[in-house]
């Protein structure tokens, strides 16, 4: 009989091997216990009246879910007391929040609940993560401490509200998934080492856009199709991501242009979406593309940057472009 590890277990691992992560495994034990809560409201979304809408727009004009507020304000109330950032940035905030915390060595960026459309519909939706080191000489609250490009990311994963809830992370070393078992509320070792399977059965584009994507995307997406064989799109970049590292394909978000102006304009946004995703596509051992450069090679010059986001199979990739 195989033993589950918890990531109790996982977490003190690798403080042993590497005490100079203290601070990084601390932090993954607060995210864990963030996705918990979160996880525990997602199932009681019904129950408790917090489906719908909220009535607000956030600062990119969508519209804010009920729950959408209550994770953004979780997560910063409780990072904030976690001592251990000096900032956050979230979708839901107009500007870097600050933290107050004066030694704090980190910064952290959120999407609190990404897919939030998807909730009143029992669709997965998920909360993702990017964490770099605190640039010294600039102030906390400046929304320079997140022009940093992926690479530099110390931490990055996603909490996966799906049929189980589901925590991967990477802090540059690979990519570890956990499995939260409701029962003993304790996520448990899924995959110590996830990689990306050859097989790539899917791609997972928003065939609705077809008309409205560039030549060259257009091209791209041909060969995709030709290659993968069936479509899979959820509409919850969390899952999309999750199912394809997983089951392997690629995921393609291309910029969009509806007005006919050749007015291409990106959506997923670089600092809470695609980095961290791209963080752990890499280390999973595939790939992550932003009109040809890899993403995780950007530096974000906007708080809210969007980019265009290929991620999936190197191999198929490269045949593709
Ligand atoms: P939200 O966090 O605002 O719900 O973001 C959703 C999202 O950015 C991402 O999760 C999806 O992959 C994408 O939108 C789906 O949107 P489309 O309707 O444009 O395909």
């Amino acid at each position: 009989m195989t033993v589950p590890q918890t990531l109790q277990q996982f977490l003190l691992g690798e403080l042993k091997d590497h005490p100079e992560r203290y601070e990084l495994v601390m932090m993954m034990a607060d995210i864990a216990t963030i996705g918990k809560l979160i996880s525990a409201r997602t199932n009681r979304a019904g129950l408790t009246e917090l489906t719908g809408l909220a009535g607000s727009t956030n600062v990119q004009d969508e519209t804010q879910a009920k729950l959408d507020i209550y994770a953004n304000d979780l997560c910063k109330n409780y990072l904030r007391k976690t001592g251990l950032f000096a900032a956050m940035a979230s979708e839901e905030e107009t500007d870097v929040v600050d933290l107050k915390n004066p030694g704090a060595r980190y910064v952290i960026a959120f999407d609190p609940l990404d897919g939030s459309s998807n909730i009143d519909v029992n669709i997965p939706i998920g909360t993702i993560f990017s964490v770099h080191k605190k640039l010294e000489g600039v102030p906390a609250g400046d929304a320079r401490q997140f022009f940093q490009k992926g690479r530099d990311q110390v931490l990055a994963g996603y909490v996966l509200y799906g049929s189980s809830t589901m925590l991967v992370f990477s802090w540059g070393e690979g990519v570890h998934a956990f499995t939260l078992d409701v029962d003993l509320g304790e996520f448990l070792l899924s995959d110590a080492h996830l990689k990306i399977p050859a097989a790539h059965p899917y791609y997972s584009f928003n065939e609705a856009y077809g008309p409205f994507i560039a030549e060259e995307d257009r091209r791209y997406l041909d060969k995709i199709r030709a290659q993968t064989g069936s479509l899979r799109y959820v509409g919850s970049f969390v899952a999309d991501i999750h199912r394809n590292l997983i089951k392997g394909g690629a995921y393609v978000y291309p910029a969009i242009d509806t007005s006919g102006q050749g007015n291409f304009k990106p959506k997923l946004r670089l600092n809470y979406e695609a980095k961290p995703m791209a963080l752990l596509a890499e280390q999973a051992g595939g790939v992550a593309l932003a009109d040809g450069v890899a993403i995780l090679d950007i530096v974000p010059n906007e708080l809210h940057q969007r980019v265009s986001v290929r991620i999936g199979n190197k191999k198929l990739m490269k045949e593709a472009s």
